[in-house]
């Protein structure tokens, strides 16, 4: 009989499967899919078959919403982005960069402003006009202010975590699932290296979804996109884009350009649009090397 499941990891060809009863059995992937150059990745859904020997094999791999190259996981539904309000301090560019490559790939983005207990206010009032246009959580690992409202947004949902090295994801997942005791500060570097471990991804069931850790900021190399990609990632920009004076505007120094006029009159932040164009200037950079 034929089941579906959820892939929570893979190492040397044996996955662990995450059946619909909550159930976690083992599996080998079909020489069909060597054949056919597809391995499964986690975060896919599967349908596999149990044996006789306890074991299961994966026969079908269902069709992916979203794959991401590193880590490799699929089916991805949320980003979490994590920012710190003390140490270090918030790195907006890739806080752009993140909400950016989400969009495309129909990835939910959920900023989460962590150390909520360090925070100086004068810090946190401004980024929370700035990004009023996305969802935000402000929260504390350490006191667990605010995690309770975290624990209800990964409902359902597969979660990925991403952000700087040190804002603390893995502090927060910690928080959330004590019994994965991952390793956090510098510690946590340390026991990598020493042990030369390679970091599979891994997915842990949490709440009806599953969340999965990343190390450091290794989530989605920034790939070139298309100016359409861009205005729709942007959702400041609304409908503007389609009254700039010219078709696919840059909306850096075109004359014309209704994306600039909102930014001048404060319509959205000055520091978003600043560094729009400053990703936009590195997607520009990307397209010359890919057509040259
Ligand atoms: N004050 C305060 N410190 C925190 C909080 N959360 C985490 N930290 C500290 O921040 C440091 C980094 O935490 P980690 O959880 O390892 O950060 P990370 O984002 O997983 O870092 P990488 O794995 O390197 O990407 C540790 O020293 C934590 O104790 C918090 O809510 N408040
Ligand atoms: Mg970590
Ligand atoms: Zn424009």
């Amino acid at each position: 009989m034929q089941e579906t499941g959820l892939v929570l990891k893979g190492v040397g060809g044996f996955y662990t499967i995450l059946t619909q009863d909550n159930e976690e059995v083992t599996a080998l992937a079909r020489g069909r899919f060597r054949l056919e150059g597809l391995t499964p990745v986690c975060g896919d859904r599967v349908e596999f078959v149990r044996q006789k020997d306890g074991h299961a094999a994966i026969v079908e791999i269902l069709e992916r919403t979203n794959l991401l190259i590193r880590p490799q996981v699929a089916n991805i539904d949320q980003l979490v982005i994590v920012l710190s309000l003390s140490a270090p301090k918030p790195d907006l560019l890739l806080l752009d960069k993140l909400l950016l490559q989400a969009a495309p790939l129909k990835i939910e983005p959920l900023i989460v402003f962590n150390k909520a207990d360090e925070a100086d206010d004068a810090l946190l009032s401004p980024l929370l006009v700035e990004y009023a246009a996305y969802k935000t959580l402000t929260l504390s690992a350490h006191t667990g202010q605010g995690v309770p409202a975290l624990k209800e947004a990964l409902k359902n949902k597969i979660s990925c975590f991403a952000g700087q090295s040190a804002v603390g994801k893995s502090s927060l997942l910690n928080a959330l699932l004590p019994k994965l005791n991952l390793p956090v500060g510098n510690l946590a570097k340390r026991a990598l290296r020493g042990k030369h471990t390679t970091r599979h991804a891994e997915l842990w069931p949490y709440q009806g979804g599953a969340v999965l850790d990343t190390p450091g900021f290794s989530l989605l190399e920034l790939k070139a996109l298309e100016q359409p990609e861009l205005d729709m990632a942007y959702r400041e920009f609304g409908d503007a884009p389609k009254s700039c004076r010219f078709a696919l505007c840059s909306h850096r120094s075109e004359p014309g350009c209704a994306v600039r006029s909102l930014a001048e009159k404060g319509s959205f932040s000055k520091g978003r649009y600043e560094r729009y164009v400053e990703l936009r200037n590195q997607f520009e950079t990307l397209f010359k090397e890919r057509y040259d």
